[in-house]
């Protein structure tokens, strides 16, 4: 079913490093130092609107999702975090003996999202409500998330918010636009040095005429309005199917602007499908505009993980998702950078656009495969997943302890 180890495979695209003059062992420990957060709600039981689909391996606490994203980084070597949502991990307060849990699995507690979106209090928005007391309830949440951020250990502060209206005429967008500055400012105010506060925008939904962050450049605005630790970030879902998103990432790494990933793929919009099932061509520029932004000017970027399997087994689609993108970045980093210059320069777009399929028709899973050989991992992250048993033990653990789901019906 997957690949096993082929040193051949490895030892072919070591080679050709080697022909275009660089250090095979540099690209090898860039691989290997690529980390990729996880959600904690990628391991958990989610659904569409119409339902939900319920599995006996899902976690139900936040103590079943670090173990679940422990699982990934002791088989992958580069999911060494865990994001965590506030109010779905910590429905009763935050407990911080989480974070002692996390680090005897392994990990630790990474991007810290806030939830502004589901209380009933914001049927008309949070940060962009006409009312002070709602707005002013939306701002302690973040503070609030702040200070959890702060015991965590963590350095990253996750925005987003489902403001915006369903009608024209409901609200003054204007007006929206300046509560959200505001509050913002308020926010960034209240970070520690080290923490970075990323904003996500996404062009609708639950919003479905105006969304008050819907696209880069209103993300982009509001994060220099907010401070100088804001940045913004691409959730590669929250665009339209045709708007080119290597543009926006090569346009954000230019401003510096750039602070973090959510990686998903999607067919239609935010469909939260693993990363590269529908469109590993796009993920490959995705990557290639970020080595060729970064490579000379090293910037700070969060790679972080949202998706939600309603379908695939969790733990799996999210073996899936982190080896994809450590495939992505290697072909990447395989693109002949000369020369391609060399093609642009003489404006020979047939030879440019080679350069690039070519490093995208290298197969590099024999070389990830290599770069786990070296950290002492298994080369087949999923296979050897697979063969844990890890899926069984812990869906009878969680069944033992919990009992069913209250709705669930595994027949
Ligand atoms: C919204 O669709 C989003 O992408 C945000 O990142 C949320 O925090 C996350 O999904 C929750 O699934
Ligand atoms: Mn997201």
């Amino acid at each position: 079913m997957t690949q096993s180890y082929d040193p051949q495979g490895a030892r072919r695209v070591l080679d050709e490093l080697a022909r275009q003059g660089r250090d095979p062992d540099k690209v090898l420990a860039q691989l290997a130092n690529f980390a990729v957060e996880t959600p904690s709600w990628g391991y958990a039981d989610t659904g569409t609107r119409f339902g939900k689909f319920h599995q006996p391996a899902a976690a139900r606490t936040i103590y079943d999702k670090i173990d679940d994203a422990a699982q990934v980084h002791r088989l992958t070597g580069i999911c060494p975090s865990v994001a965590v949502h506030v109010l779905w991990d910590f429905p009763e307060g935050f407990d911080p003996k989480v974070v002692d849990y996390a680090a005897r699995a392994g990990v630790r507690i990474g991007g810290i999202n806030t939830n502004t979106f589901q209380a009933g209090c914001y049927k008309y928005g949070s940060f962009g409500n006409r009312d002070p007391k709602i707005r002013e309830q939306a701002v302690q949440h973040c503070l609030d998330s702040i200070a959890i951020g702060t015991q965590a250990g963590s350095t990253i502060l996750s925005l987003w918010f489902a403001d915006g209206t369903n009608y024209p005429g409901q609200d003054d967008i204007r007006a929206r636009k300046q509560r959200f500055t505001e509050c913002l400012r308020r926010i960034h105010a209240a970070l520690p040095p080290e923490m970075t506060m990323l904003i996500e925008y996404k062009p609708f939904e639950p919003a479905f005429y105006h969304t008050d962050i819907a696209d880069w450049g209103m993300a982009l605005l509001l994060a220099r309005a907010a401070g100088p630790q804001a940045r913004v970030l691409v959730d590669t879902g929250h665009h339209y199917v045709a708007q080119n998103i290597e543009q926006i990432v090569a346009w954000l790494i230019d401003e510096r602007m750039l602070g973090g990933f959510h990686f998903n793929d999607r067919r239609y919009a935010d469909d939260d499908l693993t990363m590269g099932s529908i469109d590993p061509y796009q993920a490959f520029r995705i990557f290639h505009e970020i080595v060729n932004g970064t490579e000379r000017n090293p910037l700070p970027i969060a790679y972080m993980v949202d998706q939600s399997h309603n379908l695939k087994p969790k733990i799996e689609a999210m073996i899936q998702t982190v080896s994809f993108a450590q495939e992505m970045l290697a072909k990447a980093l395989l693109v002949d950078r000369p020369a391609l210059r060399d093609a642009q320069a003489r404006d020979d777009l047939v030879g440019a656009e080679e350069v690039l399929r070519q490093a995208f028709w290298t197969d590099t899973r024999p070389l990830i495969a290599a770069v786990r050989q070296r950290q002492g991992l298994e080369p087949d992250a999923l296979a050897a997943h697979r063969a844990s048993g890890y899926e069984d033990r812990v869906a009878k653990e969680r069944l033992d302890k919990y009992g069913p789901p209250a709705e669930a019906s595994y027949a």
